[in-house]
């Protein structure tokens, strides 16, 4: 009874473990690391539960011997301790070989997966990330499409208002994890990432891509990722940035390959629509276009409202085809 009552929890728990592995977003109670959704966060993984496993393997293994060893030859069964034992060589060469052995098994695939995970070539297309005190700026690299990325309004209202109540909290199911305009990225693509910052060291970290990627002023670091499912990536900041490092999130949305040659259409036309200042929401309603011209970048950063974009002077007809 006793036994059969343990293998169903035992089936329940085994049942739930892969479920909560899966989610790319992290879950309550979740024990394991995530899967994620990309190729470098499956090795990841992989190298994660092979040395998991041979963890678990050693452990079983070394109490299993000592309890053996405990009970078998306890002081009541007139068991007499060997106080003449020095040394063993051949004891000493297996406890030396053996874990060198494991040591390789772990290592090697571990080092494919790495150097996998930093090579860049062949890449599809270039996004350049740039952190900034305290937002981030993408770049589409050769398709003259920009936007920066804020923590959403919402949250940044509720983390400022001094009466904000638990049920306001709740009632905003991604506080301080929201952005204005997420990153927007293709699936099964090749995205290369230039990394660096303008102002202080940041980090750029979504765990379901599998990698972190320090953001260094004067420095470029490159990455890698080709998301497998369209879907909704949450990050954060992971490098201690200044008095708003918690309030600079990350979100990725991939979007099936259509879907995105079309979202950048319409933001390369967007780009290139507002000539007339009255075109552009004068307190920034959340519809301006989501290219945004450098000086309002510095103006965000100085504490002021940024300034409407200026209309570009005398852009060439033809600058639509060159992208
Ligand atoms: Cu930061």
């Amino acid at each position: 009874m006793r036994q059969a009552r343990f293998s169903r929890w035992g089936l329940a728990v085994l049942a739930a473990l892969p479920a909560a592995a899966m989610a790319a977003a992290p879950t309550r109670w979740q024990l394991n690391m995530g899967r994620g959704v990309t190729e470098s966060a499956r090795h990841a993984y992989e190298a994660h539960m092979l040395a998991l496993w041979i963890c678990v393997a050693i452990g079983a293994v070394v109490f299993l011997a000592m309890g053996y060893a405990m009970f078998k030859f306890r002081h009541s069964k007139g068991a007499v301790p060997d106080t003449s034992f020095t040394h063993s060589t051949k004891l000493e060469v297996l406890w030396t070989v053996i874990p060198v052995v494991l040591l390789v098994i772990m290592a090697v695939p571990a080092t494919a997966k790495l150097i996998a995970m930093y090579d860049t070539r062949d890449s599809q297309m270039t996004v350049k990330v740039t952190g900034i005190q305290w937002m981030w700026k993408y770049e589409y690299l050769g398709e003259d499409v920009e936007i920066t990325s804020r923590l959403d309004r919402e949250s940044d209202r509720l983390r400022q208002n001094g009466d904000t109540t638990r049920a306001e909290l709740d009632a905003h199911p991604a506080y301080l994890l929201d952005v204005d305009n997420p990153l927007v990225l293709p699936v099964n693509t090749k995205i290369r990432f230039v990394i660096t910052a303008d102002d202080v060291i940041h980090s750029w970290w979504v765990p379901a891509l599998g990698w972190k990627q320090d953001a260094i002023p004067g420095i470029i670091n490159e990455a890698w990722t080709d998301i497998k499912e369209p879907g909704l990536y949450r990050g954060q900041c992971a490098e201690l940035c200044g008095k708003d490092h918690g309030f600079m999130p990350i979100v990725v949305k991939a979007v099936s390959q259509e879907e995105f040659g079309q979202w950048l259409a319409a933001q390369k036309a967007a780009g290139e629509a507002p000539t007339e200042p009255s075109q552009i929401p004068e307190q920034g309603d959340g519809t301006a276009p989501r290219s945004v011209d450098p000086d309002m970048v510095d103006d965000v950063q100085q504490g002021e409202e940024p300034a409407a974009p200026q209309a570009p002077a005398a852009a060439p007809a033809d600058a639509t085809s060159a992208g």
